[in-house]
Order: C-alpha cells, then structure tokens, then sequence
C-alpha cells in the first residue's frame, strides 16, 4: 500500500481520509493509460452498432449505382450516406434519459444549469460501506433549485476575474487552483455583473442532484464501477490531469462530471457529525468550523473516493489543481 499526496502544494491528507486515499501498487502502475471501455459496453451500444449496419447498406447501393447513369448517382447515394451521419444522434439520443425541463444560461458566462426539481431522500452511506462522517443515513427533503450543468471553466472564470490560475490550461477545462474563498470573490462579480444570486450548493443540494434527484445511485449515473469510466474522469482514465467538461455521459438530471475530473467545493462548513441533528428541510452545515466540504472526487482519485456519499474537506484558504466547482441558484 502506499500512501498517496493530494494537491500542488503535497499536503498530506488528513488522517481521517489517509485509509480511503490509499491504493495498490497495481492500480498506480495503470495510471495514464486511459480510458478502457468495457467490451460489453462496445457490443451493446447501438451507437457502435446501428452505423455499420447502414454502411452495409451504402456499400450495396453504391455497387448497385455503378450500373446506373451518372446523373443519377448524386440522388440515390445521397440518402444512405445522410441516414448513415444521422444515425448516432439519433441512437444516442434513445440512450439517454429525456430532461423534464429546459436549462436556463447564465447571459453573463453562458453558463447553463439544470432544474434539481426538489423532493425527499435517503443521504448518506446508503451502501453500508461508507465511513463515520457518512452515517447515520437520514432522510432530508430539499425544495427545487438550479445547478450547474458542467464544472465551472477557465473561460468563464477569466471572463469574470480576468485571469487564470489553473494548473492544467484550458478554456473549456475547469478551472482549479480556487480555494473556497477565491470562489466568493468570483460569485460577489458575478453576481453583480448579471443580477443572479448565484452560491455554492451545499453538501445535501450537491448529494441529491448527483444522485439524479434523490436515486440510490452509488456514484453520477450508475451504480456499476466497471461502468465509471464513461461517467468520470478519474485515477483509471484521466491521465493525471483534468478534461473539458461535459465529455464524460451524464446523469439522469443531465449534469456532467458530478463525479472525477475536479472535487467540487459546497457552501458547507465541514462537520463530523454533520448527519446528526441537522434539520431535515433545507439542512446546511456547522454555523462556524475550520474546513469547507467538497464532494466528488478529482481526476486524481479511485473509485472510493467518487462514492457519492463520500465527504471530503479543506481550509477555505486551501488551492489544488485537484479542486474546483460548480454553481447553484434558487429557483425564481
Ligand atoms: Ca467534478
């Protein structure tokens, strides 16, 4: 076993976290070798299969077309090739699970968020192999509320602030090197420039939209981990570094990259025993405290870490190319 370092600076993780951020030597040795889709998934996705069927079918009209006139060709090879670049929207499409509304853009960063329409559900270890900070599983009822469809960019960050301190440059990537207090001064300008009121979720707003509304889903869209790797950028596939967001599949809400990529940090102070005696409307964190929640996991982690339940904490003043975030807004 080995124990591993988290962010820029090497700042050894907390002992609480030391036993969840350990892993085999064998797992190290697979960093950095990208994404491995599982053959299952190749086979059954009519996304790789429906194209090389109608490739079958171009293939026998072209032969067919050869003993035709030439002012003909155009017309008959025309819709085989179309139906053929149609097809993988269109399966895609079937794939997906349809969004029960329309996301409003922020007119400032073009940001897009997703309505979390509000309800009741079990928080928690709800899988039974969670840690303290995880239990007891409660139930808490939330009222609706707007989240970011994506991670916050680098370009709209600099469109705001007017720089970009991230490790790994991108525009489409997410910004990291944002401490919790960063992120206030960025949701202050912002919410002066585009009249919203724009915060961090907390940690219960953040766990019930990854979990699509509530659902018992043990990380962003599934529950499976062989099927991680086509919902998260994480230790297995990200080599080492973060991607643009919104590559990965989404969850049922439609939201991108709740898991991997970069951690995501809540309005939240941490508590330990956050899940006892919280109230059960609307519930926010500790009144005062020393370390700020962050959900998710990064591009650094395992699976352990990118549970949904898992919570994770740093000072406010805390910067790591491991660690940036996503906004939140009540519904109007
Ligand atoms: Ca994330």
């Amino acid at each position: 076993m080995q124990e591993i370092l988290c962010g820029d600076d090497e700042r050894r993780i907390p002992p609480l976290y030391q036993s969840k951020l350990s892993l085999e030597e064998g797992q190290l040795l697979r960093s950095g070798n990208g994404e491995k889709v599982p053959s299952r998934f190749v086979k059954e996705d009519p996304v790789h299969r429906l194209p090389r069927w109608l490739i079958l079918v171009q293939v026998m009209g072209a032969a067919l077309l050869l003993m035709s006139s030439p002012a003909s060709l155009s017309a008959q090879t025309k819709a085989p090739l179309e139906a053929a670049e149609e097809a993988p929207e269109k399966a895609a499409a079937a794939v997906a699970p349809p969004l029960e509304e329309k996301p409003f853009t922020d007119s400032v960063t073009g940001m897009e968020f997703v309505l979390v329409k509000g309800g009741c559900f079990a928080m928690g270890d709800t899988f039974g192999d969670g840690l303290p900070d995880e239990r007891p599983v409660r139930e808490v009822c939330l009222d609706d509320f707007y989240l970011g469809k994506y991670e916050v960019t680098q370009k709209q960050w600099e469109l705001v602030m007017g720089s970009n301190p991230s490790r790994f440059k991108g525009g489409d990537r997410p910004v990291e090197q944002v401490s919790w207090s960063d992120v206030q001064r960025f949701i202050s300008r912002l919410n002066d420039q585009s009249g919203q009121k724009f915060r961090l979720p907390t940690e219960t707003e953040w766990e019930y939209a990854a979990r699509s509304g509530g659902k018992g889903e043990k990380y962003a869209g599934t529950s499976q981990e062989i099927d991680l790797g086509q919902y998260a950028w994480y230790f297995l596939n990200s080599g080492s570094q973060t991607h643009a967001v919104g590559e990965k599949r989404r969850n049922d809400l439609g939201l991108y990259d709740m898991n991997g990529n970069v951690w995501e940090w809540c309005a939240d102070w941490y508590g330990e025993n956050y899940y006892q005696g919280r109230p059960k409307h609307n519930p926010e964190g500790p009144s005062t405290g020393s370390n700020k929640a962050l959900r998710g996991g990064s591009w650094f982690n395992d699976a352990g870490n990118l549970r949904l339940a898992y919570r994770y904490a740093f000072s406010p003043e805390y910067r790591a190319g491991t660690i940036g975030f996503r906004l939140a807004v009540r519904r109007q």
